[in-house]
């Protein structure tokens, strides 16, 4: 598919790979308009996580969801059922696909994370530039920042 942004790979019952029209035209209860209502400092919109998965239909088995942004090589993997009812995929704003600055074409995002690198479910895992997402049964490749020094030659690297 030419325009694909986002593939979802794994532990689930129908792989995809979503196109920008195709997460657009999630059922609108999964849609959230404005994601600042509920992303303090976040702007554009973005679709459930559950609405994601509702389309490809985790297997039982699945327990991990793995974020991949090859654009930048940054992984993280989190527990599915923490995740699965709150997390959202940023991925328009102004009625295109979300920017690379803004972390597009696909921004993960939960919204009451916790502090970088204080919790499985932290700040670094609102991974940005998001191409796959894998279901696993263990958790899968992660290489966020593990202390203070990583976090800032991270972000330092970032800001280049
Ligand atoms: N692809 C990718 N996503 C990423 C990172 C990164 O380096 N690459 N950094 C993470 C970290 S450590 C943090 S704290 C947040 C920062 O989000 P912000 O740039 O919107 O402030 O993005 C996370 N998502
Ligand atoms: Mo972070």
């Amino acid at each position: 598919m030419k325009d694909a942004m986002l593939r979802i790979a794994g532990l689930v019952n129908h792989a995809r790979a979503l196109s920008f029209s195709e997460l657009a035209t999630i059922d609108a209860r999964h849609q959230i308009l404005d994601v600042s209502r509920i992303a303090p400092g976040k702007r554009g919109d973005a679709v459930k996580l559950a609405g994601v998965l509702e389309l490809v239909q985790p297997k039982p088995e699945a327990k991990y969801l793995s974020l991949h942004a090859t654009a930048d090589n940054f992984h993280a993997s989190i527990p599915l059922d923490v995740v699965k009812d709150k997390a959202i995929l940023i991925y328009r704003e102004g009625g295109q696909p979300l920017t690379a600055k803004a972390g597009g074409p696909v921004r993960f995002f939960i919204p009451d994370h916790h502090a970088c690198h204080t919790d499985e479910i932290d700040e670094c895992a609102n991974v940005k530039f998001v191409d796959t997402i894998e279901l696993t049964a263990e958790k899968g490749f992660d290489n966020r920042p593990h202390d203070e020094q990583e976090h800032a030659e991270l972000h330092a690297k970032e800001q280049r």
